[in-house]
């Protein structure tokens, strides 16, 4: 109760601190301006500008629709250009031309003009075949090179202050920076970026775990996007503290950003995943359903979890151990008590089909009586130091700690190895925690302001580092499972990233209360997260703190049943609440929806590989997929899954009937097949037992028969789920593979085109032969229309050369 109370007082105290510093924040219009250009030098792939100051801009072009600004006031550009986000540095050139004149410099590819205005130095992005301004400086880049900012500044090195500022579309909506407890559309609001552990955030806390300086820029159909890839504090103003402006700024570094130019968001957020990385495909099981608790010991505790899953036939995948598996918090430990032989533990778990996840927090015990992990670090020197020298030594769960420097290679691969530990007790995926890094002596970051990071022998501070600290310590864990388990893909999981992360980890959004509020910030967070190029994410299904109820998990597992991550997960003092916790009226409810997320792998497998090569995420925004439609700019309280399943879920209380929004075209009511035409707004019912669901006309949903794991039985029958659009045609694309190994990246996978169209002489089905080297074995095809009560003639096309059984339901 004290330290509740504390905390409470705590955070007042830091909202009190936020409110004084982003009202400072808020005026760019008064500091330094860049100068004027002074002179052009062009190079291979653009140009760099010298401005009258001294500043320096490159303007560099990495493809037609992709520009990168970087920017240095009063001085020449470093030869260091490097940043952790970073995947893909070396773009071939393209085609582009140079054009200037007394009063512009106009650099034009086949999507995209810059025009820069030399004086005052103003930056345009304009389409290069209709000229119209797609986005455009409001005034020139700014810094605080007098120093007016210094109330930002907590950190004396952190550098100097640095900002850009945009015109303010009437129209524009905005999508994107990652993990925010804030709505979809951030429209006339603004944000901080500062990795921060914020347990029992409500919606408007800011920041939370995550920093993703990535925004997109949605006005009349014509999207582009901007990547402030800059890891210090940053902040984005999307017209809340004046109409005129959009800015965005960091307190340090270069002003770098690059500009994409669409117009479609789906073409920004492929070629965002070009630069900063696609996620690669996690085990198939990863999309299985997941049980956690802080925490499940001792061993018996979790056999018994699997057990009442099996006894209730509840499907289960994976099983979470949380800290106190560990021996006094020492991670790369096991406490001998509550799990005395582990490899025995996953052994029997995996005959069940259940794989176990443990948690790894950053902090090593600070202790040297024989704890290799400390022994280690010490002697290698990879753990932390402040700019004394001394270790840094922060508080977490295991008392005093000390953080790896995750910059310095060796260090990654010597935390990477020490997963093998793990591995040899057949431990199948690792769980990042506290990764902001949380230090509960002071978690706004100034007990850590002076840590010193090697990066890459630039020794530079907590300030520019604490915003990628996660995304290498997930890197240092991805690489480490990757080199050690060859054969398998890595899954981790965490909280705390940097914009990039998706090549390393999947995440979920830390610690939710069991409320309604909680829970409607479900949608916009999720879809915001893939807007933010992190397509696989989940939230604790029924909520981490508190106490929840049987309507309100139900509730939640009809938003997370879709969620590419789905687990149960609650609080060491939390009432229980896994999914027969609140009696079988709820539990037959909630086995519904598992069973039915089961049914549904081949549909879910098929589009998280969409997201994985085309880095268009699986649980969207209606936005994402109708651009073009002003309904769907600020509607979060839908969501889609891939371009074919719509759900509008309950997200209060006592509530059981909805407005849906259909967009246009042809919809099917997923439970009573009746049909709709789009471009309405309709009235459903939505009782407790049913969670609205729309097909959209056109598509062909492939399913299975639910099993109590993925891979309990092979994947046959599999039904093609028709759902015919007004020309009577429908198609969809089945990705399969092994599920397991990396071998889908060298093409060993399989992609089965299905196509069906309503002719003259009945229905044509027309099953393409397959892409790609894996071979799934024997099995059945299956098609259903299930709105059709009966059909008079069926013709197959099997271009495959094989039988396919066809039934109607
Ligand atoms: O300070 O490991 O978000 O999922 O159960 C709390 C204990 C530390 C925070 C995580 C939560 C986890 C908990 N952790």
């Amino acid at each position: 109760m004290k330290a509740k109370t504390l905390k409470k007082f705590i955070s007042v105290i830091g909202i009190g601190l936020f409110v004084a510093v982003s009202v400072a924040a808020q005026d760019v219009t008064s500091l330094e301006k860049i100068g004027p250009v002074a002179s052009v030098q062009r190079f291979d792939k653009g140009v760099t500008l010298t401005c009258a100051d001294n500043s320096h801009v490159q303007i560099t072009v990495l493809a037609p629709d992709l520009i990168r600004v970087r920017t240095v006031f009063n001085k020449s550009l470093p030869p260091r250009d490097h940043s952790w986000a970073i995947a893909n540095s070396d773009w071939p050139t393209t085609k582009w031309n140079l054009r200037e004149d007394a009063s512009s410099i106009l650099i034009t590819t086949d999507e995209v003009e810059v025009l820069v205005n030399r004086s005052p130095l103003l930056i345009d992005f304009r389409d290069a075949r209709t000229h119209a301004i797609i986005n455009a400086d409001q005034q020139p880049m700014v810094n605080d090179a007098k120093g007016l900012r210094k109330d930002l500044q907590f950190d004396p090195q952190a550098g100097i202050f640095v900002a850009a500022a945009k015109k303010l579309g009437f129209d524009e909506h905005f999508y994107g920076l990652g993990e925010k407890a804030a709505r979809l559309d951030k429209r006339r609001s603004s944000f901080v970026n500062w990795n921060s552990d914020t347990p029992g955030y409500t919606e408007g806390k800011d920041p939370i775990y995550q920093t993703i300086p990535f925004y997109l820029g949605l006005q009349k159909n014509i999207a582009y996007g901007i990547f402030f890839d800059n890891s210090y504090k940053s902040y984005f103003d999307f017209g809340h503290s004046s109409q005129q402006r959009v800015w965005f700024g960091a307190e340090g570094g270069e002003l770098n950003y690059y500009f994409f130019y669409g117009p479609s968001i789906k073409k920004i957020l492929g070629r965002y995943a070009d630069l900063t990385g696609h996620m690669p495909l996690p085990p198939l099981w990863a999309l299985g359903n997941q049980q956690s608790r802080w925490s499940y010991y001792p061993e018996k505790m979790v056999e018994e979890v699997v057990r009442q899953y099996r006894e209730h036939d509840l499907p289960l995948d994976v099983m979470h151990l949380d800290i106190d598996y560990m021996k006094g918090y020492r991670v790369f430990t096991f406490d001998a008590d509550r799990f005395p032989d582990p490899k025995s533990l996953t052994e029997r778990l995996s005959r069940d089909g259940v794989k176990v996840v443990t948690i790894v927090d950053p902090g090593v015990k600070k202790d040297s009586e024989n704890y290799h992990a400390f022994n280690q670090g010490v002697e290698k020197n990879y753990f932390q130091r402040r700019s004394n020298g001394d270790l840094f030594v922060p508080r977490v769960w295991p008392g005093d700690s000390a953080f790896v420097d995750y910059t310095l290679p060796e260090a990654r691969k010597w935390w990477g190895d020490l997963h093998r530990f793990y591995l040899d007790n057949g431990i199948s995926g690792i769980w990042n925690d506290m990764n902001e890094p949380s230090d509960f002596i002071d978690q706004t970051g100034k007990n850590q302001m002076d840590v010193v990071s090697y990066d890459e022998g630039e020794k530079t501070t907590h300030a520019k580092n604490r915003n990628v600290f996660a995304l290498l310590m997930a890197r240092a864990t991805y690489e480490g499972l990757e080199r050690l388990k060859p054969d398998r893909r890595p899954y981790v999981i965490t909280r705390a990233a940097y914009a990039g992360i998706q090549r390393y980890s999947t995440m979920w959004t830390g610690d939710t209360n069991s409320t309604w509020e909680s829970l409607a910030l479900n949608i916009p967070m999720f879809t915001t997260l893939g807007l933010s190029g992190e397509p696989f994410v989940g939230s604790d299904v029924g909520g981490f703190i508190g106490r929840g109820n049987g309507e309100l998990l139900v509730r939640s597992y009809q938003i997370s049943f879709l969620a590419p991550f789905c687990r149960n997960h609650k609080e060491l003092s939390g009432y229980d609440q896994e999914p027969w916790r609140f009696g079988t009226y709820y539990e037959d409810i909630i086995r519904k929806y598992l069973k039915l997320r089961y049914a549904l792998l081949p549909f879910l497998y098929t589009t998280l590989e969409e997201a994985h090569r085309t880095g268009v995420p699986l649980f969207r925004p209606l936005v994402l997929n109708y651009q073009d439609d002003p309904n769907t700019y600020n509607l979060e309280d839908q969501f889609m899954i891939g371009d074919d399943l719509l759900v509008a879920p309950i997200l209060k209380s006592d509530v059981v009937r909805r407005l849906v929004y259909l967009p246009r075209g042809t919809w099917y009511d997923y439970w009573t097949n009746k049909q709709y035409q789009g471009n309405q707004t309709i009235s459903v019912d939505a009782p407790l037992e049913t969670v609205p669901i729309f097909v959209r006309g056109g598509s062909i949903i492939p399913t299975i028969a639910p099993m109590k794991y993925v891979g309990e039985k092979a994947s046959d029958p599999i039904t093609f789920n028709i759902y015919l659009d007004s020309n009577g045609t429908a198609a969809t694309a089945l990705y399969e593979d092994d599920g397991v190994s990396p071998a889908y990246k060298d093409g060993k996978y399989r992609r089965t085109k299905v196509a069906v169209r309503r002719g003259v002489e009945g229905i044509m089905i027309d099953i393409q032969a397959a892409d790609g080297s894996y071979n799934p074995g024997e099995r059945t095809f299956k098609f259903q229309i299930p709105s059709y009560e009966h059909v008079s003639k069926i013709v197959t096309a099997p271009g495959d050369g094989r039988a396919h059984q066809v039934e109607w339901k």
